[in-house]
């Protein structure tokens, strides 16, 4: 496989300016035929079109069967060809047999397809790139066995066959590019709604679901209306169609997709009632349903000119769908979230063999790229931007932005440029962010001069070894000082007071303040103003400190984190010397404290009493400590459990819900779970009862709370629990992907061997994404102790997987081997345990491109 680079981006050497589209619908054997006018840009005679596993029928230049033609697994060449002509092509393909849910395919007997990143070249020989936009017409034909036959734009004509088949005809009259292309035929039930603009236009939403599962529906819809009025009021942009329409189906690779006017949805993005979902996932899915819809201005009005631009529609969208959740929900919450996803996988990333700047230089497959760093590191800087700028300045250049590239295709830099030249922020320090590698290292120190009363913060900024970027970043420091009782000393500097987001534009800068009367205790990097590590040498009393009276939940919470990570660092010492280690007791009694007081947002209170999960402890660790780290976390949630009890059990009878959607509801749910989550670490019949009768609950939240409890905790009745829920769900695959992964997460020996025997489950499949990343993706991130055993039983239960979804789903296996990239990270032993499984995987004579790629460099 080849690699394809940034520095050799050539413009298309055609445009198009019209694509009519037709398909007859037939599983095996579906028949395509495009029709185009391609217009030459400096005089080429010679087409090359992106085209993969297709029939070639027919093909015609300006009406003429053409045949000066080369025909490759992925390229059609056309030859000796005039500067303008027509193109007729007809193709045929198979949807019934393509596993990979990229092209055109069958999710349950429904047709639908997945063209980005380069899926719509599974579907007809075309120019499949991002910066190729023209106006489609789409008429599909298919049996009136199904019922709805949909795509892009509005519906202009539909009818009945002389064959007695049916037709719909649809028109998008928005330019775009082939990866926005969306073809759905199936039989649905339809939740239907309107929306009214702020210029008083109605839209027409419908969302399609299977049959029966109209109940499942409505927050979706809500979502989407919270979305469409958001955007409106926070970035002032309207919805530019009349109808807006979103499909739930089951297999699908991502989350959702954002085609314009016709959303396809991996249907645990979009069904939720109070019995079937979490409250994480309403609010997973308001969130990727206000993602997708964001997109419409950010991804489909202003596209990407090429991939290598992935982060300027992702890491924007991303940053929107964020704001959205914290306009509508708690900010310090969402924002606790965004950091996790950061810390816990990110940064893993930058620290292993895919590291790659947010924009990347190179890539094999563009399916590798749809990274926590191009998305979620991506919003980050976004976010970053946001902060120089202010809101204000962020929104004039957004309006600059649209008014200067609607309906073009652009890049990285455009966007910088409208931002810079709106605001009169100089962004050109700023820049080096898309194009370094690898988390930067603040390292800090702080020096108190009592008789001066001035409090310096020395900061110096470290790139990673992986960083082809030498020159200091700009990098957003916000800081806050509190005094012994726990207030914020105003910031001044030089006389005059500062906000709190000092800029870093050098490798090291001390920053002084003055009029501080006592030696205060800095809150560094506040709210994670700059993706970065920071060093500072914090003592337990200053981060419990911090707990107590910083400003923000964020702040507080980060402190939590912190203060548990001193903690595990300190026992790994100790019981590396054969020494044991409890928590401190100044960190139970701040958490008892915390318990007794219950003030301020309970969900809070119930993110700070959950310890770090392991990839967080592990990213402290050169080679991670697994065994120690495993013991360690064990010993501190039954220390936890031992010490609190008495409060737990009060703060979990005081959690008052009344099966609520509100905040309070989600919130009280929150601790409910946390504290059964403990609790059930202290033998005590009377917390058995309780988690039993909590596992028969009617609401999701608390079923699945009870249920993690026991099995956490490996309790006698788990087992009972667990066979309950197995025969009162098996008729809702979603729900029974809580107890894969429920399966997938207790720590027990026999484990691995129950997972194999899952593969045998009636409601397993391992076509299904979904299932896949249920059942073995939550192992493998969420087991440790059994995906890392020191017999290489777990990586070997991955690499089996790895072997058949190679051929089944490359894109799913190339998500799915994430977890063997870190292999360096690990002892010796089990280095050679992974390296076996990822040499298994290059010895596949037929290994995928995606495969490739990944394995390729985690190898090198
Ligand atoms: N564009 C792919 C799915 C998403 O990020 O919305
Ligand atoms: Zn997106």
């Amino acid at each position: 496989p080849q690699a394809k680079y940034l520095k050799d981006y050539q413009p298309p050497s055609h445009q198009i300016s019209h694509l009519d589209l037709s398909f007859d619908l037939k599983p095996t054997a579906t028949s395509v035929i495009s029709k185009a006018h391609y217009i030459a840009q400096s005089g080429e005679t010679e087409l090359s079109l992106n085209g993969v596993e297709l029939k070639l029928v027919k093909l015609l230049v300006n009406g003429v069967a053409h045949t000066d033609f080369e025909q490759s697994a992925t390229l059609l060449v056309l030859r000796a060809l005039p500067s303008a002509f027509d193109l007729e092509i007809h193709t045929e393909i198979s949807p019934s047999t393509n596993t990979s849910l990229e092209g055109l395919y069958q999710s349950a007997g429904a047709y639908c397809t997945q063209c980005e990143a380069e899926g719509f070249r599974k579907i007809t020989y075309f120019l499949d790139r991002p910066d190729v936009l023209t106006t489609y017409d789409v008429t599909i034909f298919g049996d009136k066995s199904i019922p709805y036959l949909l795509s892009n734009g509005n519906k202009v004509d539909e009818g009945t066959t002389e064959d007695g088949r049916h037709f719909a005809k649809w028109q998008d009259p928005f330019k775009k590019p082939s990866y926005l292309f969306a073809l759905v035929a199936g039989d649905f039930d339809v939740l239907k709604d309107e929306f009214i603009t702020c210029s008083g236009r109605s839209v027409e939403l419908a969302l399609f679901v299977d049959k029966g599962n109209l109940n499942k529906a409505p927050h979706a819809m809500e979502s989407l209306k919270r979305a469409m009025a958001w955007d409106e009021s926070r970035f002032d942009l309207e919805y530019d169609l009349d109808i807006y329409m979103v499909v739930a189906v089951d297999f699908f690779n991502m989350g959702a997709m954002e085609n314009k006017g016709l959303n396809v949805f991996n249907s645990a993005c979009v069904l939720a009632n109070q019995q079937t979902a979490t409250d994480r996932d309403y609010h997973t899915i308001e969130s990727i349903v206000g993602h997708e819809y964001f997109h419409n201005w950010t991804g489909n009005r202003v596209t990407c000119r090429d991939w290598f631009q992935l982060s300027l529609k992702e890491g924007l969208t991303v940053f929107r769908d964020q704001e959205f959740s914290s306009d509508l929900g708690s900010r310090g919450l969402n924002r606790i979230d965004a950091v996790m996803a950061m810390r816990a996988h990110q940064f893993a990333e930058d620290a292993g063999p895919m590291a790659h700047p947010i924009r990347p230089q190179q890539v094999i497959e563009m399916n590798n790229f749809y990274t926590v760093t191009v998305y979620n590191k991506g919003a980050e800087v976004i976010r970053m931007m946001h902060s120089l700028l202010g809101e204000q300045g962020f929104q004039k250049g957004m309006k600059l932005y649209f008014d200067r590239h609607d309906g073009q295709a652009v890049t990285c830099d455009d966007f910088v440029s409208a931002m810079q030249d709106a605001s009169g922020v100089e962004l050109q320090q700023f820049k080096l962010w898309y194009e370094q590698i690898g988390t930067p290292t603040l390292n800090v120190t702080t020096h108190y001069d009592d008789h001066a009363k001035i409090f310096s913060v020395n900061v110096s900024q470290h790139h990673a070894q992986n960083d082809p970027v030498s020159d200091p970043l700009h990098i957003p420091f916000a800081i806050e000082l509190l005094d012994d009782a726990g207030e914020a000393i105003p910031l001044i500097c030089n006389g005059h007071e500062v906000a709190k987001t000092l800029s870093l534009t050098t490798d090291t800068h001390q920053f002084v303040f003055e009029n501080v009367e006592s030696k205060p205790v800095p809150v560094l990097l506040e709210d994670f103003s700059a993706p970065c590590i920071v060093k500072y040498d914090y003592h337990l009393d200053q981060l419990l400190h911090i707990i107590k009276y910083a400003s923000s939940d964020y702040a507080r919470w980060e402190a939590m984190q912190q203060a548990f990570l001193l903690e595990v660092c300190t026992a790994v010492e100790q019981l590396n010397v054969g020494n044991t280690y409890s928590l401190h007791s100044t960190l139970i009694n701040t958490l008892q404290e915390l318990l007794n007081q219950r003030k301020g947002d309970v969900a809070l209170l119930a993110e700070l009493l959950t310890l770090p999960n392991f990839d967080a402890l592990a990213a402290m660790f050169e080679v991670v400590p697994v065994d120690v780290l495993v013991k360690v976390t064990h010993n501190f949630k039954q220390d936890i459990a031992n010490h609190l009890v008495d409060e737990l059990k009060a703060a979990f009878c005081a959690s008052k819900e009344h099966g609520q959607l509100s905040h309070d509801g989600v919130s009280a749910r929150a601790m409910k779970n946390i504290c059964l989550y403990y609790l059930a670490l202290v033998s005590d019949p009377e917390i058995q009862d309780w988690i039993c009768a909590q596992s028969d609950s009617e609401n999701m939240t608390l079923k699945l709370g009870a249920l993690k409890a026991a099995t956490s905790a490996q309790l006698d009745c788990s087992h009972k629990l667990m066979d309950k829920f197995d025969a009162e769900w098996r008729h809702d695959l979603l729900v029974m992907d809580k107890w894969f992964s429920l399966q997938a997460t207790t720590d027990n020996e026999n484990t691995i061997d129950t997972l194999y025997k899952l593969y045998e489950h009636p409601c397993f499949d391992k076509s299904n994404p979904n299932r896949v990343r249920a059942l073995i993706g939550s192992f493998a991130r969420n087991n440790p102790a059994q995906f890392h055993r020191e017999d290489g039983a777990g990586y070997r239960l991955l690499g089996d997987l790895l072997i058949e979804l190679n051929a089944i789903n490359p894109q799913n296996a190339s998500r799915m081997v994430t977890p063997f990239m870190s292999w360096r990270k690990f002892d010796g032993r089990r280095q050679e345990a992974m390296k076996v499984q990822l040499q298994r995987l290059a010895d596949l004579p037929n290994l995928s491109d995606d495969l490739y790629e990944k394995v390729e460099k985690a190898l090198s």
